[in-house]
């Protein structure tokens, strides 16, 4: 989807600036009488609308191909097992650099929970469903060092309150 839109767009932007360089190009004096000077003067502005409409295209080209797309990272993210139960959080690992790009691979042994993320200021950072026989991917990648907590978002029982776990998020080396 986010692909065609872009084409779309790229394509419409195509469209214009060759409409613009049409025009440009069949532009010129009107008759009457001019030097070399003047003439000379509409050639140099003809080339150099030219070329500023296809620095146009190229730069607004430029800064859109490379974009990031939302479903997956540059680096390829290590993965991490999350599994929920009543009433406690088993991480596969609790430790990771900041920087570092982790996919949570998330789901549940019993019933519904609800996997949070909290950052060291208490602030949520990132949520999934932890659900029995499905597993729910959590891209996150710590910004900064410190202690972090997987908190259940989803009342699941008396010992609800109970399922914390920690995360490590260390300094990049
Ligand atoms: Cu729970």
């Amino acid at each position: 989807m986010q692909i065609s839109i872009l084409l779309v767009t790229l394509l419409g932007m195509a469209f214009v600036a060759a409409a613009f360089v049409f025009v440009v190009l069949n532009s010129g004096p009107r008759d009457e009488d001019y030097g070399g000077i003047a003439k000379r003067g509409y050639f140099i502005r003809r080339w150099w609308m030219i070329g500023l409409c296809a620095a146009g295209v190229v730069v607004s080209a430029w800064s859109l191909v490379p974009f990031p797309l939302q479903a997956s990272s540059v680096e390829s993210p290590r993965i991490i097992q999350a599994i929920g139960r009543q009433w406690s959080w088993e991480l596969a690992s609790s430790s990771v650099e900041a920087g570092e790009p982790v996919r949570f691979r998330v789901t549940s042994l019993d019933v519904n929970h609800g996997f949070a993320i909290y950052g060291p200021d208490d602030q949520i950072i990132a949520q999934t469903q932890a659900m029995p026989g499905y597993y729910n991917d959590l891209d996150v990648t710590f910004e900064r060092a410190g202690k972090y907590r997987v908190l259940c978002l989803e009342y699941c029982g008396l010992a609800h309150h109970t399922m914390v776990a920690e995360i490590d998020v260390k300094e990049r080396r």
